[in-house]
């Protein structure tokens, strides 16, 4: 009986999740879902990049945190527009909370949707939340050990943000061990080295966004 539950939570938010995916590729607007444990650096890398691109792409940020505005706040400070969910203990967001968000939205004036999910590794790896992509950012102080421990959200991002890179030289963190690591789990992943401190190879991450905005809805 509990393992039905289970497959119907799922079930009905892939069905949501495609009704988000309808909505957003009929305005021609591109989403990723950032997933990270907490304090790998998902807000501040958004800080950086709605400064960087916002003048080029028409933009929007969605926050899922279980409590506060804050993070929500700090984009804000950007000018660009964003809408905190807060699933009150909830460790992921869910694509029926995105459907809600999207509606306070200004769809029509926007081409790229950054949604920041809950910091958390595991659960945000199961809920389909309409997204063209999934980008898991690690960062150096948590371990080169993380693709293996935690698979899921490893195998199912297309790009992985490897951020505090500067913490590199006081650290063991072992580069080759983490690529090796990461490409048996998601050979086409594409990872990009940064520190979003420092705006430290950046650049590549505002180039995926570009090209992913360029993009039409038949990936041509
Ligand atoms: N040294 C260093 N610190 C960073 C870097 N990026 C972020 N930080 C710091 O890491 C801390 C957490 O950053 P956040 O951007 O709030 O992390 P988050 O993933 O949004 O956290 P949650 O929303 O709580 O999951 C802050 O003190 C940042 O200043 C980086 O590249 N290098
Ligand atoms: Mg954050």
């Amino acid at each position: 009986m509990e393992i039905k539950v289970v497959a119907n939570v799922l079930k009905a938010n892939e069905d949501m999740a495609v009704v988000n995916r309808e909505i957003l590729s009929r305005r021609g607007i591109r989403v990723v879902n950032m997933i990270s444990s907490p304090g790998a650096g998902k807000t501040t890398i958004l800080e950086r990049t709605v400064e960087a691109l916002k003048n080029e792409i028409p933009m929007a940020v969605i926050e899922g945190d279980l409590m506060t505005t804050r993070d929500a706040e700090r984009i804000n400070r950007h000018g660009v527009p964003v809408v905190q969910i807060n699933t009150q203990g909830g460790c992921h967001l869910d694509a029926n909370m995105v459907n809600k968000a999207m509606l306070e939205l200004p769809l029509d004036e926007i081409k790229l949707l950054i949604i920041e999910n809950v910091g958390n590794l595991v659960c945000p790896a199961s809920f389909d939340l309409g997204e063209d992509a999934k980008v898991v950012v690690l960062s150096v102080p948590e371990g080169d050990d993380k693709p293996l421990k935690y698979p899921q959200v490893f195998s199912k991002a297309g790009i992985c943000l490897l951020n505090k890179i500067d913490y590199l030289p006081h650290s063991n963190f072992n580069l080759k061990q983490f690529y090796q690591d990461a490409a048996a789990l998601n050979p086409e992943q594409k990872v990009f080295e940064v520190s979003a401190l420092r705006e430290d190879g950046m650049q590549n991450w505002y180039n995926y966004l570009r090209e992913l905005v360029r993009k039409n809805r038949f990936g041509l």
